[in-house]
């Protein structure tokens, strides 16, 4: 089941990389700010007419969808997608397989950059087939630290005040913030040691299912922003890390 699910993703890539360069994406608005591009629908459809051979459920971000991961497929087909429209090179195809309710398989694949991020529950986690792990830099000053801004920052002034007020209180006591655009490229860097710790609200299960399996197995740490155990379904808050700054950070987000 591994190898050809992740057969099918690579071959995601192609249509990905084919609309990445196409500078007509025919980009529509889902909000305020959120796009979608006829690509995300392209490859959302093309990864559930191949991978409906294994009789899962699908959760994906441009179908309607049940808040229950039994059997299922947990699908981004563009994570990222604002950087995809613009040509940013940070943007990644995110599929999580999860079987009797708990996750197994966990692929993050950027074809721009040829970066292909893998986790199987209790083997470990990859990148381009080479293992990975979090970082060992336990010092918060010397931390890197990644985040988002959600997109209803646009029209919730709450939230907009949350990401400030988040920002105000890390930023001058870690090395730096990264907004890099792709919440699971985002956590594949904390699994493979760039950053140190990452957080952010408002995100979906998509954006965050597979990533979530490639942190801990990398041997970080994921929680809510009070250090309980993240539920993509319900938690305003993902907190991930190295583990050794974690404290830290729920201490500073709290
Ligand atoms: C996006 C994320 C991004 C986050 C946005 C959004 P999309 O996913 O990965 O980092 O800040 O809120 O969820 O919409 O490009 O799949």
């Amino acid at each position: 089941m591994f190898t050809e699910i992740k057969e099918i993703i690579l071959e995601a890539g192609e249509i990905f990389k084919e609309g990445y360069f196409n500078t007509n994406k025919h980009i529509n608005l889902k909000g305020k700010k959120d796009l979608v591009t006829e690509y995300d629908i392209k490859i959302e459809n093309f990864l559930k007419k191949k991978l409906a051979k294994f009789n899962f459920n699908f959760i994906a971000e441009e179908s309607l969808y049940f808040n229950k991961v039994s059997n299922t497929f947990i699908i981004d087909p563009i994570d990222g997608t604002t950087n995809f429209s613009h040509q940013v090179p940070h943007c990644a195809i995110s599929v999580a397989v999860y079987e009797n309710s708990h996750p197994k398989y966990a692929f993050v694949y950027n074809p721009i950059l040829e970066e292909f991020f893998y986790a199987i529950k209790g083997k470990g986690a990859y990148l381009n087939d080479k293992r990975i792990e979090v970082s060992k830099n336990e010092n918060f000053q010397r931390a890197l630290i990644a985040t988002g801004f959600p997109y209803s920052s646009a029209e919730n002034e709450d939230d907009l005040n949350w990401v400030i007020n988040k920002l105000h209180k890390i930023l001058p006591r870690c090395q730096d913030i990264r907004r890099l655009g792709s919440a699971s490229l985002d956590l594949c860097y904390v699994g493979s040691g760039k950053y140190e710790g990452y957080y952010e609200i408002n995100l979906k299960p998509w954006d965050v299912a597979a990533g979530m399996l490639i942190v801990k197995e990398a041997g970080g740490v994921v929680s809510n922003n009070v250090g309980d155990k993240y539920n993509m379904f319900e938690d305003k808050c993902i907190v991930a890390s190295n583990g050794l700054i974690h404290e830290k950070m729920i201490e500073i987000l709290e």
